[in-house]
């Protein structure tokens, strides 16, 4: 390859925030992570554990179970979110309405590398990332000396979100 060429390849660390409350979450999120491991162009390096959550937004709806992953990678943010949605549409994900609402697999992008991106299909960092426990604890159990784009140290955000009963599942993902 040309050294023009291989320099332009550049890797990016991204961490990839998944959630599931319909038909087996558990399993939603551990095959999941079984497609994460063969995205084109990327390399799995970390994933946390399988946490159960509150629902956020409308309370009648299922428990989550929640996870975030660590890819390093050299797709582009619009790339990476094609790959995603695709795997959510592997998995049978219908996009409904409700703000909120169940889901069989949603797959976000928190973020990737030190970037900040706001176009009409992206907003990196995602925007919930500094609200929500279910997103902010498995985050901290890969990356705990983690530092948002804006500076902010993850643990700073850890200590002003409680758990709000969040809890760690005794299910794993599968090696
Ligand atoms: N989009 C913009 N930025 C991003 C990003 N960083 N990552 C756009 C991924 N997508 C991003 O997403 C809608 C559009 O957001 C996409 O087409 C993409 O272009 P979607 O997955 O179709 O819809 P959504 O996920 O329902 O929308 P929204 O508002 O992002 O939902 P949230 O914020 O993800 O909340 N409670 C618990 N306990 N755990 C959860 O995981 N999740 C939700 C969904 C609600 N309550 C929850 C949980
Ligand atoms: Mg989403």
């Amino acid at each position: 390859m040309p050294e023009s060429v291989a320099k332009s390849v550049q890797q990016h660390e991204a961490y990839l925030g998944l959630g599931a409350n319909l038909a087996n979450p558990v399993a939603q999120l551990q095959n999941a992570i079984a497609a994460l491991r063969l995205l084109k162009q990327s390399t799995l390096l970390a994933v946390s554990g399988l946490y159960g959550s509150k629902p956020m937004g409308p309370q009648d709806q299922p428990d989550y179970v929640n996870a975030v992953a660590k890819v390093s990678t050299t797709l582009s943010p619009l790339a990476l979110l094609d790959a995603l949605q695709q795997i959510e549409q592997q998995q049978g994900r219908q996009r409904k309405a409700e703000r909120w609402g169940p889901r069989s697999l949603d797959l976000d992008i928190l973020l990737y590398g030190n970037h900040t991106i706001s176009n009409e299909r992206l907003t990196v960092p995602h925007y919930g990332l500094t609200k929500r426990e279910f997103v902010l604890y498995p985050l901290a159990e890969i990356a705990p000396k983690l530092v948002l784009p804006c500076g902010t140290p993850l643990q700073t955000l850890l200590s002003q979100v409680p758990l709000n009963g969040l809890e760690k599942l005794s299910a794993t993902v599968c090696e």
